[in-house]
Order: structure tokens, then sequence, then C-alpha cells
């Protein structure tokens, strides 16, 4: 089987697997033995995390106080704008629907800008991102789930950030298959150069080119273009894994948590169609109706594929997304398809 293949399989068992995961061979205990999962998740607190959380969003204040008092110059919105859709979209066009998922495949430019735009998100390296994603979607909602939604929504928006992983995540996660991604020299170059090329990709880029280009005010440059810009797109991304696995529909599974989220959907590029997408994670559209629906990442992908530099893109056939909403479906799927648009 080759790899693609491979992860297309465990996607597609993924849900099954999830239902499983207490039982699988390799988690039986002997008598007496705690299994991993069962430890109580504490809280250990990474006190730097805290204060670079903090530091981040009063900066972040500061760059929305100088939006709304008309200090900020236009020329510097546009670039802000623009270096925001390409985080974006280097997190959900990249890290997720490339890497994490192999949705698709792509050519060696494309796969350049991609690490490019992933790296100016500045949300770990593809490698790291990734396997916190795999294991996410294996383990969802579990002590392995790295941002476990059962722990609440702040611990699954951010507070996963600011405290020591629960020890199953690190356990489980390093039974996930990972060798696609450590074949690539690429993403072991960012792995290891990760924090020169985000410093100078999320920080010192936005920044320099406001100030020195564009004319902004150094700390204007600093406080819009480079802390707000990275808090909103942190909240856009967040929001995935705390409101889309909190509130919402769930026309394709209504045993999972993940649901269908038209809010997170438009502030997350087209990515809060999440309980179509852990269902079916190998769609490259991460949702089913009108393919550009609040769906801009898939508009992106589309015209990549269209100027050959993206192929083999993966969908879901109609008949079986129809199966599995008659199955395991909460009824609210013909609301959804008579309300599309396209
Ligand atoms: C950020 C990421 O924000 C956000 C991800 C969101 C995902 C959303 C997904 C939803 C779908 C996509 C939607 C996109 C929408 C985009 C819209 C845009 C508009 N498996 O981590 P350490 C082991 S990042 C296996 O230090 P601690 C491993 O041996 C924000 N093993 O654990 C590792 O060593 P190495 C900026 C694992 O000490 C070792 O443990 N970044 C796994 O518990 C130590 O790892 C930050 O804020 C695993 N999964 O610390 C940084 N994990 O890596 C925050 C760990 O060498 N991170 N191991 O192999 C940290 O400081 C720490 O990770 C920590 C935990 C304090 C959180
Ligand atoms: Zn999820
Ligand atoms: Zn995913």
């Amino acid at each position: 089987q080759s790899q693609p293949e491979k992860l297309l399989k465990s996607s597609a068992d993924s849900t099954m697997t999830q239902r499983k995961v207490a039982s699988s061979p390799q988690d039986e205990k002997k008598e007496g033995e705690v299994d991993i999962m069962d430890i109580p998740a504490t809280v250990d607190i990474v006190w730097r995390n805290v204060f670079l959380f903090v530091y981040l969003h009063v900066f972040s204040a500061y760059g929305l106080y100088l939006l709304f008092t008309g200090q900020v110059l236009w020329q510097t919105v546009i670039w802000t704008a623009l270096i925001h859709t390409c985080g974006a979209l280097g997190i959900t066009a990249g890290a997720h629907r490339y890497w994490a998922h192999k949705s698709y495949k792509a050519k060696l430019p494309l796969k350049l800008l991609l690490v490019f735009m992933q790296t100016v998100s500045f949300q770990n390296s593809i490698h790291e991102w990734s396997r916190d994603h795999r294991v996410h979607h294996k383990y969802s909602e579990t002590n392995a789930d790295p941002h476990n939604a059962k722990r609440g929504f702040f611990f699954a928006h951010m507070g996963w950030l600011m405290c020591r992983k629960h020890p199953a995540v690190k356990e489980k996660g390093k039974q996930i298959d990972m060798s696609d991604l450590e074949a690539e020299p690429l993403i072991m170059f960012q792995k290891k150069y990760y924090t020169p090329l985000v410093l100078m990709t999320s920080f010192v880029m936005p920044t320099f080119v406001a100030w020195f280009f564009l004319g902004e005010k150094f700390l204007t440059a600093w406080c819009f273009a480079s802390q707000l810009r990275y808090c909103f797109n942190l909240h856009c991304t967040w929001l995935v894994n705390s409101a889309a696995h909190l509130w919402g529909d769930h026309p394709y599974d209504k045993a999972i948590n993940p649901a269908e989220n038209k809010g997170v959907a438009i502030f997350a590029f087209g990515e809060g169609w999440h309980n179509y997408h852990h269902v079916f994670p190998w769609d490259y559209k991460t949702a089913e109706l009108g393919r550009y629906r609040y769906n801009f990442t898939a508009a992106f992908i589309d015209f990549f594929a269209w100027i050959g530099w993206a192929y083999d893109l993966k969908t879901v056939s109609d008949k079986m997304v129809r199966d599995r909403v008659r199955r395991t479906g909460d009824g609210s799927w013909r609301h959804e398809k008579e309300s599309a648009t396209l």
C-alpha cells in the first residue's frame, strides 16, 4: 500500500478507530496497571507561554485601538490583510489539507509556496502541527487529543498551548505514522530552522515592509501588521478546535462532537464544516456542499489544480455521503442542502 492509500484508509477508519480506541490490542493493560488514557488530566502551566500570549494580546489590543482611531495607513491595512490571507492559506491549504491529510498532491513550486505561507502563520512547524493534528483526528475528545474539547472551551481554544501535554498525547502520538513527512527534506528543513524562519517571515517581514516601504510608524507597523495580524490568525484557527467542536449541527455523524459551524467556516477560510471533515477527512474541500460556500481554501486549491501545480484532488462521492447521512446523521442534512447557494 502506498503512503497516501494508507493515510486514506486510516482517515476513512478514523471515526471507527475513535470508538475502538480503548479496546485496541496495543492498549490492552496488565491487571492493576492504569491505562495511560485514563490518567486524570492535570494542569501543569507553562508560564513562559502565558506571558507570551499576554504580551501578544496587549500589543494586539493597541493595534486594534490604532485602527479604530484612524491611525493606521490604508496601505498598511491592505498589506496586513494580504499577509493574513497568506498565513491562513498556509495553514488551511498547506499544513491541514496537504500535509496533515494528504488530500491532494502538490508539485515543488506549490510546496515551496505553502511552506513559506505556513511559516508566516507561526503555528509550529509543519511536522509538529501535522503530528498534533493526526493525533487529534485519531483520538478526538480523549486524553490523547492535544486540544480535547471535553476539557472545555478555553482548554480546546488556547489553554492547551499554555500547559504540558497529557502523557497520552505523547504516547499515542509516537504511534502515528509520520514517515511521509519525515521523508520530505523541505519539511525537515523547516523544522530544523523553524525559529529564525518564523521570526523573519511572521514578525520581521510584515513590520519591515509596512515601516520601510509603506511609510508606517514603526510601533504601528509592529502592533498592527505583526501582532494583531498574528493574534487574529490564531483565534480564527483555534475556533475550529473550540467552537466547531462544541456548537453546530451533526448532519453526517451525530455520535461525534465536531459540528457544522458557519461562523467558524467564515473566519477559518472554510474549515468550520467540521462534522463533515471528521467523517471524511481526506476530502480536499473539507466540506460537502457548494465547493466555494465560505470555503476560500477550496477555491485556492482548485486554482492551483487548474494551473497544474496541484493534482489528484481527493473527494467523496454523493452516494457515500448520502449513505453515511442516512446511517449516522442527526437529520439536519436536508436543511443544509436546501440552503446551499452554490
Ligand atoms: C498553534 C497551533 O496555535 C494551532 C493548531 C490548531 C489546529 C487546528 C486544527 C483545525 C483544522 C484546521 C483549521 C485551520 C484554520 C485556519 C484559519 C486561519 C484564518 N505526538 O510540545 P512539547 C513529545 S501554535 C508525539 O514541548 P510539552 C515529543 O517527543 C501557536 N509526541 O510538550 C516532543 O518532542 P519533539 C504558537 C509528542 O512539554 C516532546 O513530547 N506556538 C507530541 O508537554 C515535547 O513536546 C506555541 O504557542 C505528539 N502530538 O509542552 C507553542 N507532542 O517535538 C506552544 C509532544 O522534539 N507549544 N510530543 O519530538 C508549547 O510550548 C508546548 O508544545 C506545550 C506542551 C507547552 C503546549
Ligand atoms: Zn477537529
Ligand atoms: Zn483535519
